[in-house]
């Protein structure tokens, strides 16, 4: 029931100040807290700088790249204002990574944490698209171009009337292959997740102090840290490194009241709780990126006396699509879809499975999925469902439970790691003839990355050897992406067809 022109950037910031919110707080971070008139302005400013400055047209592709600050919600919402399309992207990507995405999105302008430059600077010199990268001060003291700027600008600003079919965001998606696929979401659908699952599931009030992990690049944190507070006049705290024991500082700090973080962090805090830590302010405790372990369930039930909301999203989706919920919630158990989401267990065929049965788990609703210029889309997307890469099983009360991911992702404290990307990495390493990537069971981190690895002549294994494969593949693709256990092996289980047999590794 949007209107036919909506800008999500006007919707989280002017509107807010017209319904009364001015003086609320809607940020914190660098130590500083910021009202909702402090964001309107500043966003209205950078807007000027957009527009009269860099040249940015409605519709061009804008990238952003920062660690989780206020300054990168600023510069995401004045892009969203002039109509732009943003690509937020994470703060460890490297030179190679970036250049995939500036390309698939044909990226012309970047606003970029002047802390970080190095990197998208190495990719702008060989790009055909991107012509303008600006940087920002993500310490919030004003002293870097984009900045200095502003400051000489107006408050006041008409942003562009973008459709509400308008495409707003680009949300990457690595996939198994480290290609990335593109994932277009348009501006009703950011607000949807506000007045859907926001609503509906956390009952989001003003009075809501949000925290949390995931990084703003990640539709999971720019929906938990940004768009979900700002909906509803709450505040948001934002972390550049959000550490559980930072989570757990800020959540006492502040009395933080809804949290998004992964297993891996819930964990830490249950034992930061037995050591006298109070994260009682906290209502909501939202567990994603990973599955819930029922012992985690349990113990955060009988600590807090209140549920852990299990949660499964997508970037295809934007967000989370299946939950459970404060009043009905089981361990083990992914709950049941959103409002307006329909899921479906599928058969290898296709048809439906019956309850009790594991299939590929399909889900159909008004977020998604459309990839942007892929061929993938036809075996993604088969009438209007989105096939995913997991495995779940619905009970007979309709209930879903995870059952395993079909691919070749890793997902460790919450990052989504694609195995074959880290096979690249270690087989442009001199001394490796073959290697297979795969997840390995972890208490702390779910899984992590193990690279099995083949030597080629004249190498020999050894814990020097080890370090400095980890090293290289940190040096070549997102740090967080290395392999945290290397095994040396004289040969790697394969097809008679040759193809390299992961599972059986994994076995
Ligand atoms: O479950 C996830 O990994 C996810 C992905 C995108 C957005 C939100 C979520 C929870």
């Amino acid at each position: 029931d949007y209107p036919e022109h909506v800008n999500v950037g006007v919707e989280l910031t002017d509107a807010m100040v017209d319904k009364g919110f001015g003086d609320h707080t809607a940020l914190i971070g660098n130590g500083r807290r910021r009202t909702y008139k402090e964001l309107t302005d500043w966003t209205n400013r950078l807007a000027h700088v957009l527009v009269e400055d860099l040249k940015v047209k409605p519709g061009n592709r804008v990238l952003i790249r920062s660690a989780n600050n206020p300054a990168m919600v600023a510069c995401w919402l004045a892009a969203t204002k002039v109509g732009a399309v943003v690509v937020n992207t994470m703060p460890m990507l490297r030179a190679g990574e970036l250049s995939k995405i500036v390309d698939k999105a044909e990226i012309s302008h970047a606003l970029c944490d002047t802390r970080l430059m190095e990197e998208l600077v190495s990719c702008a010199k060989t790009s055909n698209y991107l012509t303008s990268v600006v940087g920002f001060d993500g310490t919030s003291n004003h002293d870097a171009e984009l900045d200095r700027l502003a400051l000489e600008k107006s408050v006041m600003y008409d942003a562009v009337q973008t459709g509400r079919d308008d495409v707003a965001l680009l949300g990457f998606t690595s996939g198994t292959t480290g290609s990335p696929k593109a994932t277009m979401h348009f501006h009703r659908d950011l607000l949807i997740i506000a007045d859907g699952y926001a609503h509906e599931v956390l009952a989001v009030k003003p009075e809501d102090i949000f925290i949390g992990s995931p990084p703003l690049a990640f539709t999971f944190g720019l929906g938990g840290l940004a768009i979900f507070p700002l909906r509803f006049g709450a505040a948001a705290t934002l972390l550049e490194a959000a550490t559980p024991p930072n989570l757990i500082e800020i959540i006492e700090k502040y009395k933080a009241t809804v949290c998004f973080t992964a297993p891996t962090a819930y964990r830490v805090m249950l034992r930061a709780m037995d050591e006298g830590a109070d994260l009682s302010s906290l209502r909501a405790a939202v567990s994603a990126g990973e599955t819930l372990p029922a012992p985690v369930y349990d113990e955060w039930i009988n600590k807090t006396g209140k549920p852990m909301l299990d949660g499964i999203g997508a970037t295809e989706l934007l967000h989370i699509f299946l939950t459970n919920r404060f009043t009905d919630h089981r361990p083990a158990c992914t709950g049941k879809p959103v409002g307006g989401y329909e899921v479906r267990v599928l058969r290898a065929d296709g048809t439906e499975a019956p309850r009790g049965e594991i299939g590929r788990l399909a889900v159909r609703g008004p977020t998604g999925c459309r990839y942007l210029a892929d061929d993938r889309q036809a075996e993604y997307v088969q009438d209007g469902w989105n096939i995913t890469g997991d495995s779940f099983m619905m009970d007979e009360g309709g209930y879903l439970h995870f059952a395993a991911r079909n691919d070749d992702m890793i997902i460790s404290s919450g990052y989504n790691i694609a195995g074959p990307e880290v096979e690249a990495a270690l087989l442009a390493h001199e001394a490796v003839a073959e290697c297979a990537v795969i997840g390995a069971l972890d208490e702390a981190r779910g899984e992590i990355v193990e690279a099995h690895v083949v030597l080629g002549d004249g190498h020999a294994p050894s814990d020097l050897l080890i370090k400095t494969l980890q090293d290289h593949v940190k040096a070549t693709i997102a740090p967080y992406k290395y392999p945290r256990s290397v095994v040396f092996t004289d040969t790697l289980p394969k097809t008679e067809t040759g193809k390299i047999q992961r599972f059986r590794l994994r076995d």
